[in-house]
């Protein structure tokens, strides 16, 4: 399964041209692709130091120990895997406005529900009027229910029915909808707070991943953002998308390193099957070409 839609320039290409083995320029010439391709300026320094013990080394065995490196780094933030066994369980999406919230929704509802699950969506971006609208599209394609109020109601409300309408028509999931923007940031991550709260004593003992959306083309500066969200919300997983978009896609790299949670999911494109799940060696070749 192709990660990128287009070939890409990886973050050796050309560089064995000028250097035949690993030396100072080479690690110098490394260092600064790794930063420029958003890899982060730790991620960068992990990977030349791996390699600076290797003096010599020379072509694929260059390109293996940068991919060992690297997946390495990602591992250490945990399994990618989605833990959504309790029936039902709950899926919180978060961050900030237009990194792809309602889109990766709408990928998931479709991908749980060719599994045969039961989809619940509930509106709880309350902020727009479009937002429900939105989701009510995604719902309607997919097949899946949805809990939706009117514009400017309380989220909180909202995930309080969509938790309840889950017990009773016996929902395998609910993926939750939020709002990437309040009145001002405090607001949103006291909201975002108040909605894990409610989601866990309704639904006690059910899992709940809380994702936490990052759109790959900010590269480090969405990264500063998503501190914040991770710091209030929780947050159990990434999801890194507009991979498509995007010639760089090294913020996975450093994601692990400042967030310490797992990216779990990517998004390469606007359509309901452009979603895949995340593998940090596959994507470390991708980038180490
Ligand atoms: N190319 C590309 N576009 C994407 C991807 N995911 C989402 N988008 C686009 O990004 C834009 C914003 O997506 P939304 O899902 O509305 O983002 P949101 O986070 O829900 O935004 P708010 O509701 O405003 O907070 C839309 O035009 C999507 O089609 C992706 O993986 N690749
Ligand atoms: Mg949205």
């Amino acid at each position: 399964m192709a990660l990128f839609k287009e070939k890409k320039k990886g973050l050796l290409g050309g560089l064995f041209a000028a250097f035949s083995r690993v030396d100072e320029d080479f690690l110098e010439e490394l260092e600064e692709r790794l930063i420029l391709a958003d890899a982060g300026v730790e991620t960068a320094e992990t990977a030349v130091e791996a390699l600076r013990h290797e003096k010599g080394l020379k072509g694929e065995a260059v390109r293996q120990k940068l991919v060992d490196t690297l997946t390495a780094e990602m591992e250490k933030a945990g399994a990618p895997a989605m833990r959504l066994e309790t029936k039902p369980s709950v899926i919180l999406m978060v961050g900030v406005n237009g990194v792809g919230k309602t889109t990766t929704i709408g990928k998931l509802a479709k991908m749980y529900a060719a599994q045969g699950k039961k989809v619940l969506l509930c509106a709880a971006d309350t902020f727009r009027a479009a937002a429900a609208e939105q989701l009510g599209i995604w719902a309607e394609r997919t097949g899946a229910d949805i809990v939706r109020h009117g514009e400017g109601g309380d989220p909180g409300a909202v995930v309080f029915d969509a938790c309840n309408a889950a017990k009773a028509r016996g929902a395998d999931l609910v993926i939750v909808d939020t709002a990437g923007r309040l009145h001002n940031k405090q607001n949103l991550m006291n909201e975002l707070t108040k909605l894990t709260k409610i989601v866990s004593r309704e639904l006690p003992g059910a899992d709940c991943e809380i994702l936490l959306v990052l759109d790959a083309t900010t590269g480090q500066n969405g990264l500063i953002q998503a501190e914040q969200f991770a710091g209030a919300a929780g947050v159990t997983g990434i999801v890194l998308t507009k991979l498509d978009g995007t010639a760089k896609g090294g913020v996975a790299f450093s994601i692990a390193q400042r967030l310490g949670v797992p990216v779990k999911l990517v998004g390469v494109g606007e359509g309901a099957d452009d979603l895949r799940p995340f593998d940090a060696r596959e994507f470390a070749e991708a980038m180490v070409q």
